[in-house]
């Protein structure tokens, strides 16, 4: 295909004549039409991810990378004297997703379609999706995020359907989008909407009627929840997005052939967290409203539905009271009521039960109970579900546990945020790495040439300098390329810590104050989002603002030491940050981050993780081996052990360890109330110092010490190369396209 001509074709007049407007709505364009060339006949079997978020992140140079465009399109951009940036810069990055949770399912729709199956992701087209961070007075303050443009990669459809609730029927319809593999299938990511949608009855502060489910309903990812109006709109979501589901689902195999009884035959579904959930009794309701008798209808359905489980944190795992269902969808509560009574004849085991003694629902007994196949997402994830947090399910279905660690696209996470790297990766190993990840290996035959490790330390500083370029431009934020970039950037949740590592930065400040000064320089950065109704959260980014402002004001610590917190946290930035990272912070409370994802990302990118012994940094440990990552910290064991006992008490060890006290005692000093809010600070301080949830304090010492340890490295140039080198060389495990080829072994049984 000649790029310039179809894209003049589109244009009606040169590209250098063109705006980048116009330039970047004719690639979308022709992307568009390029994606429909590549749709193929469905298989017999289709896999169904069920998900209330995909963080699908911008997809022009992703799509046309996928399609093989990309270098055409960025050297004919360049002859007519265009960047690609540039034109990047127009596109609307979706809101569609808020976490890791929604980003594994944006990367395995890639593999997806990367290694040919024929499948789909269904969810909800959320209007103003997930807030926009914006820093005001030091404090994050939400607005919304209107993402969705006239022209776009979304595709209204004819696909519509009546969905019924207690109070009211609304009108759902279909709209799509493309999803490419590289060099592959086109599939497809299904997002429904209400046709009555009104963006307009949110006020100035945010606010909204929650009652108003005809205008709401497709508004917001993860409505406020702290009120009964907001927990009940999230039931009215997540079964708008399971009815719409069942039922394009069943159109769908019946279209095929499917008489039903054989639904197993032609679908998968995969239910992403408990979210989706309600998928089994509604799909229950719709079979028995086929014409199949109850036991048939339950068998089917169990035949046909797997669940991932994505967290232990008990506030994630959904629990609704029986009458809100009872509210929202009369019609699913007498199933349910089967589902539950059927368990009870079979288990006298109390835990077990769907329906509580409290009248709750449990979301996820229903997807162990009446799903083929229970996964967690690492394998100490794995283990600690079978183990301890679902053991009494395990007891009684072992077949159906299994463990499937997550993974991440190379395409978006490698081929493009980080082309220095991956072509120079191509011109040392030929391209094969990237269909099949594992050939990064190859790597470790250079980790003793000096001229390679070199040019890994060149392409990082290169990033860095863009990184800094585009933070400047966009934020007017200023990064010291000669410093470590100490990187911690997911959502801010205590059991992610970014407080430990706050309290190391204040460490590390009276240090300088006092005297001691570090031989390279250090940015610690930071990006995150709080939910909104977080308080702790919020305090947590208030003093980390606090900090930004005190020490790169401080003329005696700044030279040496800088705090930067990126506002806005998304995949856009994300992709500029990871290439530039040294240090990937991976510092969750063990046993608390069921995976990471962001910790593979890093280490693609030749960063090296400071973590510990958590998620998916377990495997990554064993993969890289010990001189090639810091690990700290209490054990996963011995964390569930404390829990156990109730005996952890943190303000034992404030009291015991002076250099603590010291950080912890600074957050209410004079110099951070000067520039912050006293109640923030005291209420964040006394949390830590009465409560302190997820043991922060037990760690402080050696995470001090493995940090130090890591920049002490850093300093050894030629060492710290290698270990770059090692990381990257064995990041091929975590490729999606082997995640999803073990979930399509294991679970889905496509047959291509
Ligand atoms: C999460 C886990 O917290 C995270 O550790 C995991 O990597 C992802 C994807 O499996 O899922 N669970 C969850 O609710 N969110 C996550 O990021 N939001």
């Amino acid at each position: 295909m000649k790029v310039k001509q179809e894209l003049e074709k589109l244009l009606g007049k040169e590209i250098a004549q063109s705006s980048n407007e116009e330039v970047y709505y004719a690639l979308l364009n022709l992307t568009k039409q390029l994606a429909d060339d590549r749709r193929m006949e469905e298989t017999k079997k289709k896999i169904y991810y069920v998900s209330a978020e995909f963080l699908i992140g911008k997809l022009l140079s992703n799509n046309m990378i996928n399609l093989g465009i990309y270098e055409d399109v960025k050297k004919v951009l360049a002859e007519s004297g265009k960047t690609l940036a540039e034109i990047e810069e127009i596109e609307v990055e979706p809101s569609l997703g808020n976490g890791g949770l929604g980003r594994l399912a944006a990367c395995f729709l890639d593999s997806i379609a990367t290694l040919g199956l024929s499948g789909a992701g269904i969810g909800l087209n959320y209007h103003l999706g997930l807030f926009k961070q914006v820093f005001e007075d030091r404090m994050q303050k939400e607005q919304i995020n209107p993402w969705i443009k006239d022209q776009s990669w979304l595709r209204k459809t004819d696909v519509t359907y009546p969905v019924t609730f207690g109070k009211c029927t609304v009108q759902s319809r279909l709209y799509e989008i493309d999803v490419t593999g590289y060099n592959n299938r086109t599939n497809k990511l299904c997002l429904f909407d209400v046709e009555t949608v009104d963006e307009s009855i949110v006020d100035a502060n945010h606010q909204f009627d929650k009652t108003d489910i005809e205008k709401n309903l497709t508004l917001f990812l993860y409505p406020d929840d702290s009120d009964e109006d907001g927990r009940k709109l999230r039931i009215y979501q997540q079964y708008f997005m399971v009815s719409n589901a069942a039922r394009l689902i069943i159109d769908e195999c019946k279209a095929k052939g499917s008489k039903l009884y054989d639904l197993f035959d032609y679908a998968v579904i995969q239910i992403n967290d408990t979210h989706p959930t309600m998928i089994i009794p509604e799909l229950i309701r719709l079979l028995v409203a086929e014409g199949m008798n109850m036991d048939a209808a339950i068998y089917v359905v169990s035949k046909t539905c797997a669940y991932t489980n994505h967290t232990i944190l008990a506030e994630a795992l959904e629990k609704w009271p029986r009458h809100y269902l009872a509210e929202v969808v009369p019609q699913l509560v007498p199933i349910i009521e089967i589902l539950d009574d059927k368990v009870r004849r079979r288990f006298s085991d109390e835990s077990v039960a769907i329906i509580d003694r409290n009248d709750l629902v449990h979301m996820a007994h229903i997807d162990i109970h009446y799903g083929f196949s229970v996964n967690g997402v690492a394998y100490l994830h794995t283990e600690i579900l079978k183990n301890s947090e679902l053991n009494n399910f395990y007891k009684i279905y072992p077949e159906k546990f299994n463990n499937k660690t997550n993974g991440i696209t190379f395409r978006r996470w490698l081929l493009y945020c980080n082309e220095l790297l991956s072509d120079t990766i191509t011109e040392w190993i030929g391209d094969g790495y990237k269909k099949d990840a594992m050939e990064l290996e190859k790597l470790l035959a250079f980790v003793d040439d000096d001229d390679k490790l070199e040019k890994l330390l060149e392409i990082k500083h290169q990033n860095k300098l863009r990184a800094k370029e585009y933070f400047k431009e966009t934020q007017g934020i200023e990064l010291n390329e000669n410093s470590i970039f100490d990187i911690q950037v997911k959502r801010l949740h205590e059991y992610k810590r970014q407080q430990l590592n706050v309290l190391y930065v204040i460490h590390k400040y009276l240090e300088i104050k006092a005297g001691k000064l570090p031989t390279t320089p250090v940015t610690v950065i930071f990006g995150a989002k709080a939910a909104p109704a977080y308080t702790i959260a919020k305090d947590i980014i208030h003093l980390i603002l606090c900090l930004q402002e005190l020490i790169n004001n401080d003329p005696e610590v700044s030279p040496y030491l800088n705090v930067v917190m990126v506002e806005n946290y998304n995949v856009t930035l994300a992709e500029k940050l990871i290439p530039a990272c040294d240090i990937s912070e991976q510092i969750s409370l063990a046993s608390k981050e069921a995976s990471g994802t962001g910790n593979m990302k890093f280490m693609l990118n030749g960063a090296v993780t400071l973590g510990t012994e958590d998620g998916a940094n377990v495997e990554i440990h064993q993969l890289v081996g010990d001189d090639n990552i810091y690990i700290f910290g209490e054990s996963s064991d011995s964390v569930i052990e404390h829990y156990a006992k109730a005996d952890y008490v943190s303000r034992t060890y404030y009291e015991n360890n002076p250099v603590l006290k010291e950080a912890v005692d600074f957050i209410i000093s004079d110099a951070v109330i000067a520039l912050g809010n006293a109640e923030m600070l005291h209420r964040l301080y006394n949390e830590l110092l009465n409560k302190d949830w997820f043991m922060t304090f037990i760690d402080f010492d050696s995470y001090v010490d493995a940090k130090e340890r890591a920049y002490k490295e850093y300093e050894d140039r030629k060492a710290w190369a290698q270990k770059m080198m090692v990381n990257i060389a064995k990041a091929g495990f975590f490729s999606s396209d082997r995640t999803i080829a073990e979930y399509n072994n294991d679970i889905w049984k496509i047959i291509k």
